[in-house]
């Protein structure tokens, strides 16, 4: 039976329909439409999980929520010859792990902050001003890391670009990466790729 994912238009579940398309897993998509005035996930979400957030995965009878579950959880089923996901033995492990938890965590902060205050109508001040600072270490803790690795996890492209992905395109798109061109090089190297290409079709 092919997994169910709820995808919400406009939303980081577009890296699980990357990831899914990376690995092949036959997959059906439900669309979901954000409020244009709140732009909250519609109350039917709620329904499949009491969050009501998307990404929302389905297995037969397993729901899973939070997007590096599911994507452990894909990988764990889907990729036991390892082409997406290293290893624990191998020494990219733990750097894998890292920006696997940091596309959710310290990296994806900054840019949900400048989001969120950007709505408020916050664009100076003394929270302006430290979101923006947070958002350049953010950029160049990743800019460092893109100079000496090809990809996130070490050599070989990985889930963790697919998830890192969305915070960089978004980071891009809010002018955020200014003169880095190591993360611009793997962002146009990575968007090349056939399956980011098959997401834009129906995952945006
Ligand atoms: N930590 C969760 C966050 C999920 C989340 O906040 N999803 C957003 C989409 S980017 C959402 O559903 N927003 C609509 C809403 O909260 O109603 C994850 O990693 O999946």
């Amino acid at each position: 039976m092919a997994v169910k994912l709820h995808h919400l238009n406009a939303s980081r579940s577009q890296r699980i329909v990357w990831l899914l398309l990376e690995l092949g897993v036959p997959h059906e998509i439900v669309h979901h439409k954000r409020s244009e005035t709140t732009r909250l996930a519609p109350p039917d979400l709620k329904k499949i999980h009491p969050l009501g957030k998307s990404p929302l995965l389905e297995d037969g009878n397993v729901v899973i929520a939070e997007t590096g579950a599911i994507a452990e959880y894909l990988l764990a089923k889907f990729d036991t010859a390892h082409k997406l996901h290293p290893k624990p033995d191998s020494p990219d492990f733990p750097r894998y792990l890292e920006w696997i938890h940091s596309s959710e965590g310290a990296v994806f902060l900054p840019g949900l902050l400048t989001l969120y205050t950007g709505m408020a109508g916050i664009t100076d001040g003394p929270v302006a001003q430290m979101i923006a600072g947070e958002r350049e270490k953010v950029a160049a803790h990743i800019e460092a890391h893109l100079s000496k690795h090809a990809y996130f996890a070490g050599d070989t492209f990985t889930a963790a670009d697919c998830l890192m992905g969305f915070q960089i395109v978004l980071t891009d798109a809010q002018g955020g990466l200014g003169n880095r061109p190591a993360t611009k090089a793997w962002l146009d190297r990575v968007t090349a790729r056939s399956a980011y290409q098959a997401m834009l079709a129906v995952g945006v």
